[in-house]
């Protein structure tokens, strides 16, 4: 069967044949699970085990897109295609098989194949540890990208690290969260191509000579990366993605002299030296720490993409002098920034560039998407690892940044203090490479990831930039893939809306619009509120499984999931909750909105606080679902270990969701994208994408409340004071008194001093400011709750104003405005 450059089936007899061979496919399709369940497993379906039957569907699913692999490369091989390459160093994809299962278009058949056989479908799915390469936002971004940019058939692909470990399985002992090793390669990777013949070799630390005028890196250790690839499957067309992870490994295994001695720890050690490289993720989104080892991965993986992608250039064309007019390269945050000066460095001293040459293609090549404000995510390297690791590409960065200072001090002549700001080499205290000014300096666009922030970009941390490069900067709004946060998560929505709207909207999100006028209409309210319940007694079989205790599926389930951080407030939601608690002790005979408040995420393990809070949450969970007077109407629930899979219980679940960061300090957010794709009603402050999400869904369908960005700035500035906040409400008092106290921790009543400090002393995110408008917000959830109808005809204008938040459109912005590269 034949398809066109982007894999549509062109034409209706085309379409005949492909449905007509569809029964003949799952029949091959079954025979193969089998094959591979015999010759590759090595167990008998009779004896097979959930996991077994998963790793040979895995395998049985891999070989075909095996094939679409080769098709998709021959394709833009013979289009001579400009190509995408998305750099990030974390990819959190979760589980791959219900994805590909949908892909390949045999999700229905493969649930008939494991009930013939007598095994369990969804114990076999669940059977997949997630692949957990990455911590939060950022990581599953990158993995939603791929997944659009396999769907809209861009000539792209993802590069990143094959950690052997990736994001920490989190468990709860004592209320306390304790770090796991996350060893998801323990039982093989069925989805990986591990290509045996694509290496190359990263050069680390030792000097450099000026030998004629021309710069010479003599490192002092070389390392290999291997690359092993995962194949992206596109929906609704034959187009794959490829990822490709570097795998460290030492170029010389064994040092036979030192075995032949017998010195065999001596024999191994280059070994364990280079694998270490691509050992652990960084499981910390917020500090660096382990700082040299760090700096090693990124560039790591920097330059054995950058050496990829220029092998390709060379075998395509045999020349690099076009590569700027085929090659797009996207930083995801300045992990990967090192690709600046090492796309300088391979171009000039392995390919004979001019540094103006090198330069020309650089600035044209690479573009940067900043994911943060937060001053302390904004990575800088100090100089001396610079120079100890990578002396040639600090040379590279001290000449870029003197270029770049001339042309600055010659545009403005008379601010010598703007030279000393936008240095690339931060001067103050100890020397240190300013990553994301390098980023820019290099970069075609640079955006943000959301109006907001976006707006508050150039406003703050890149001002100086925006003077200097006004055309440079630019938004592109987050998005999800639908796929995996609507059709697959949430298969009952799913089946209603293509009963509702037949037609394409997993691939074309807009199609959602047409709900709208399903609002008014009674039955199909209904059936949302079946499906909804049908989600949430789904999450309580969860939590019971996990936690060992029921929640009421009929109460609202309010929850916030995301990696715990101060500035997203899940201690403001404890607060909250706590005073809910008060009020009904106080008066436990009204009638109060029974309600199940779920929290789940990770801290960072070195970060005191968060897991503080964690340890709040589940002290407060103890004296709430043990208290009798509450009759069961307030439940506090964690789910520990929360990742993509566990995500994908939940979001379908949630009647509201929690999206409440402090105004500006969100850069975008995309939970609160799969929350209101899944029909929960958004409790929100101005922030982040929760602004263009409220203007896409109607504001009297979602919950606003809270200081805005500017109130926020304003209050700091006149100098903001939260103990006389405490002080003037009597209620937020009596609730930070009682956390305070020993109330939810009597066998430690010092446990939260801490915490209950940092509130009244310095509160650097405003929870005491925004305590009131918040538990108010609350009120006006409950009241609304009672009123079903209306309730529902909200949740039917979220689910229809969420077209535009399709990762979909995010990549077809990218394509059209910075890529330039085609898209379906
Ligand atoms: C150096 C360690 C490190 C790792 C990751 C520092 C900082 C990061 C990221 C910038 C943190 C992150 O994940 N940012 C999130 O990115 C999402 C995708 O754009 C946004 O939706 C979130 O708002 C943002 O916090």
């Amino acid at each position: 069967m034949s398809f066109g450059i982007f894999g549509r089936a062109a034409g209706g007899a085309v379409l005949m044949n492909k449905i007509g061979a569809e029964g003949a496919e799952a029949g091959a399709f079954a025979a193969s699970v089998q094959r591979h369940l015999m010759n590759d497993v090595g167990v008998s379906p009779a004896m097979a085990r959930a996991g077994e039957w998963m790793r040979a569907t895995a395998m049985a699913s891999r070989d075909r897109l095996g094939e679409r692999w080769v098709q998709t490369q021959e394709e833009d091989v013979a289009n001579h295609a400009r190509r995408a390459y998305y750099l990030s160093a974390e990819f959190l994809i979760g589980r791959a098989m219900s994805n590909a299962l949908a892909a390949l278009n045999l999700d229905k058949d493969f649930a008939q194949e494991m009930a013939s056989v007598g095994a369990s479908a969804p114990d076999v799915l669940e059977s997949e540890p997630d692949a957990a390469l990455g911590n939060g936002g950022l990581g599953r971004l990158a993995a939603c990208f791929l997944d659009s940019l396999a769907t809209l058939g861009v000539p792209s692909m993802g590069y990143g690290i094959r950690y052997e470990f990736g994001m920490f399985s989190q468990r709860i002992a004592d209320g306390r969260q304790v770090e796991v090793p996350d060893n998801w390669l323990a039982q093989g990777n069925p989805w990986e191509f591990p290509r045996r013949d694509v290496a190359y070799p990263i050069p680390y630390g030792g000097w450099v000579d000026h030998v004629e005028g021309r710069p010479v890196w003599s490192p002092h250790e070389r390392i290999l990366a291997r690359a092993y690839d995962m194949v992206i499957p596109g929906h609704s067309t034959e187009r794959v993605c490829t990822l490709r992870l570097w795998r460290a490994t030492a170029l010389d295994e064994l040092d036979l002299a030192a075995h032949t001695r017998g010195d065999y720890s001596r024999a191994s050690e280059a070994r364990s030296r280079a694998e270490n490289i691509s050992w652990v993720l960084y499981p910390d989104d917020s500090t660096v720490q382990g700082r040299e080892l760090r700096l090693r991965q990124e560039f790591f993986f920097v330059s054995a993409s950058l050496q990829d992608i220029i092998a390709r250039h060379v075998r395509e064309y045999g020349t690099l002098e076009n590569l700027h007019e085929k090659a797009a390269i996207q930083l995801n945050d300045t992990h990967p920034a090192l690709a600046v000066p090492e796309l300088m460095r391979l171009l000039m001293d392995e390919h004979d560039f001019t540094w103006e040459q090198a330069w020309y293609q650089t600035e044209r090549i690479i573009s940067y998407t900043n994911h943060t404000l937060m001053p302390e995510a904004l990575e800088t390297w100090p100089v001396g690892i610079m120079q100890y690791l990578l002396p040639r590409h600090l040379d590279i960065v001290y000449e870029i940044n003197r270029r770049f200072l001339d042309r600055v001090g010659k545009l403005f002549p008379n601010e010598p203090e703007l030279l000393r700001r936008v240095s690339l080499i931060n001067e103050d205290g100890e020397r240190r490479v300013r990553m994301a000014y390098l980023s820019i300096v290099a970069s075609t666009k640079v955006n943000g990831v959301a109006k907001l922030h976006s707006d508050l970009m150039v406003q703050t941390i890149f001002s100086d930039f925006a003077r200097i490069y006004p055309d440079r900067f630019t938004n592109v709004t987050n998005g999800v893939t639908p796929r995996r946060w609507l059709a697959q998560c949430n298969t009952g929505l799913a089946n209603l809306i293509d009963a509702t709207i037949p037609g394409n909207w997993r691939c074309d999100l807009d199609q959602l619009k047409r709900l709208d006028e399903f609002a008014g209409d009674a039955g199909f309210r209904q059936k949302l509120a079946d499906i909804k319940l049908a989600n949430k007694q789904r999450l309580a079989a969860y939590v019971e499984r996990e936690l060992g205790f029921s929640i009421d599926p009929n109460a609202l389930f309010d929850i916030q999931v995301k990696r715990m951080h101060e500035y997203k407030r899940q201690l403001l939601n404890v607060l909250h909750v706590v005073q809910r608690y008060r009020e009904m002790i106080a008066n436990p005979n009204a009638d109060w909105q029974p309600r199940v408040h779920v929290f789940a995420g990770k801290a960072a393990s070195a970060y005191r606080m968060a897991k503080l809070i964690i340890h709040l949450i589940h002290d407060v969970a103890r004296a709430v679902n043990n208290d009798a007077r509450l009759k069961g109407r307030l439940k506090v629930v964690f789910l520990p270990d929360y990742r993509v899979s566990v995500g994908e219980k939940i979001f379908p679940a949630a009647d509201i969701s929690e999206q409440i960061s402090t105004a500006g300090t969100e850069a975008s957010g995309t939970g609160n994208m799969k929350f209101a794709l899944n029909g929960a009603l958004t409790v929100g402050t101005w922030d982040g994408a929760n602004i263009e999400i409220a203007q896409s869904v109607g504001l009297d369908n979602i919950f606003v409340f809270g200081l805005r960005t500017e109130e926020v700035e304003k209050l700091a500035r006149q100098g903001y004071n939260p103990s006389a906040w405490y002080e003037g409400n009597a209620d937020l008092k009596a609730v930070i008194d009682m956390i305070g106290s020993a109330y939810f921790s009597p066998e430690e009543p010092d446990r939260y001093r801490p915490l209950v400090d940092a509130l009244l002393h310095r509160d650097q995110y405003f929870l005491l400011a925004d305590f009131a408008a918040y538990v108010e917000t609350h009120r006006a959830v409950d009241l609304a709750y009672r009123d079903r109808d209306a309730w529902l005809t909200k949740v039917v204008h979220n689910i229809a104003g969420m077209g535009t938040f399709s990762s979909d459109r995010t990549i077809r912005e990218y394509c059209q405005r910075i890529w330039k590269v085609p898209a379906r």
